[in-house]
């Protein structure tokens, strides 16, 4: 049977229409895509600081963000590997591509790196480096939601590594005890920088920490972007229900080291190439040809967008200028510059 002539408003799968199968392979794509220009820009001494990558994770960062509700003001919290969530909310190439260039036009002025940059309008929480740090603040942020009656969720993500800090211990247990609408999106990639799973923690899998907790648990294949998808979705009606905490683990796996500067020497050849065969985009492409939901010339439609798109942004991107270093300490801190501090006199003051 062939259902390549349903109506695009029918839903296909899992309430997702042909238009929105399409989306989660475009956002993917995209988030491969914009990785690999920035690779090739960092080999060129282009990108200022490190380069994470998110390599055979994109399925877990665009199908979780995707079960969000963006009409109700939903809020996720990235971290390094989450690319592809930020971009489902709305952030763009050329910002992404501004912030690892330090731009003086990225959305932190050259300030801050990669994708450490905020939008509250947009939905997407910036964040910062402490690992497990996010799940208080969104903690707090979704306790904000409930005291404000507002029907929003919110979404943290943490590593298998994060998942070890006091921090992200204090967050969750405060989420389960409020009942607050958070979901926690716990990412396991097998390892956190060379520390594997088997040296991180004691339990057999991560989701069997939320017993501790006293929160609903939840796992999928990470690679598996509608197995995503739905168990997020899941977890997002569970939270705006008035349900409390999902902690949903995520089982995928870091194919590149922890930073482009990593050779990932740690890791088996064999482990990786495992994971090359369940590739996620493969995988979903494969999926989408069988079931009719798309077509091979629908997929190549797309590739040539997001080619075009992110050459048009890297082009205009490198044409633009890097910010004044005298305007380096400008709106950090907000406090007016001190002339008695000779690390913060201005040149022209
Ligand atoms: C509290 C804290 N300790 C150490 C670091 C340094 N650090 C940054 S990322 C990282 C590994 C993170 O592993 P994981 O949470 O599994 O995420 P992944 O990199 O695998 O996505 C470490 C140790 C940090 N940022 N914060
Ligand atoms: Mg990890």
């Amino acid at each position: 049977m062939t259902i390549t002539a349903a109506p695009a408003s029918t839903s296909l799968h899992a309430g997702l229409t042909r238009g929105q199968l399409h989306e989660l392979y475009y956002w993917m794509r995209l988030t491969r895509s914009l990785e690999e220009k920035l690779v090739n820009l960092y080999r060129q001494t282009k990108v200022v600081g490190g380069l994470f990558r998110s390599l055979g994770q994109e399925a877990d960062a665009v199908g979780s963000a995707f079960a969000l509700d963006r009409s109700k003001g939903d809020i996720l919290s990235p971290l390094i590997r989450n690319l592809g969530s930020m971009l489902v909310q709305g952030a763009t190439p050329l910002e992404v591509l501004r912030q690892y260039m330090a731009k003086a036009e990225s959305p932190t002025r050259g300030r801050e790196l990669n994708i450490h940059f905020n939008d509250l309008e947009r939905g997407f929480l910036g964040q910062i480096s402490h690992l497990g740090d996010m799940v208080p603040v969104m903690a707090g942020v979704t306790l904000s939601f409930r005291m404000r009656n507002q029907p929003r969720v919110g979404m943290v993500y943490v590593g298998d590594g994060a998942m070890s800090t006091g921090s992200f211990h204090e967050g969750i247990n405060f989420a389960a005890v409020q009942r607050l609408p958070l979901v926690i999106i716990a990412e396991n990639n097998g390892y956190a920088y060379s520390t594997p799973l088997r040296k991180q923690t004691a339990v057999a899998q991560l989701v069997d920490k939320a017993a501790g907790y006293g929160v609903r648990g939840a796992q999928a294949d990470g690679n598996d972007v509608l197995a995503v998808y739905e168990t997020t979705k899941a977890a997002v009606e569970h939270a705006r229900s008035g349900g409390g905490v999902t902690l949903v683990e995520l089982i995928t796996f870091r194919r590149k080291g922890h930073a482009e500067h990593d050779n990932q020497s740690y890791v088996t050849r064999a482990e990786i190439e495992a994971w090359e065969a369940k590739d996620p985009i493969d995988r979903y492409v494969k999926r989408l040809t069988d079931s009719g939901w798309a077509t091979t010339a629908e997929l190549a439609g797309m590739d040539s967008r997001i080619t075009q798109e992110i050459d048009a942004a890297v082009t205009r991107c490198e044409n633009e200028p890097l910010p004044e270093a005298i305007t380096a300490l400008d709106e950090v801190t907000h406090v007016p510059p001190r002339a008695d501090l000779e690390w913060y006199r201005r040149l022209d003051a």
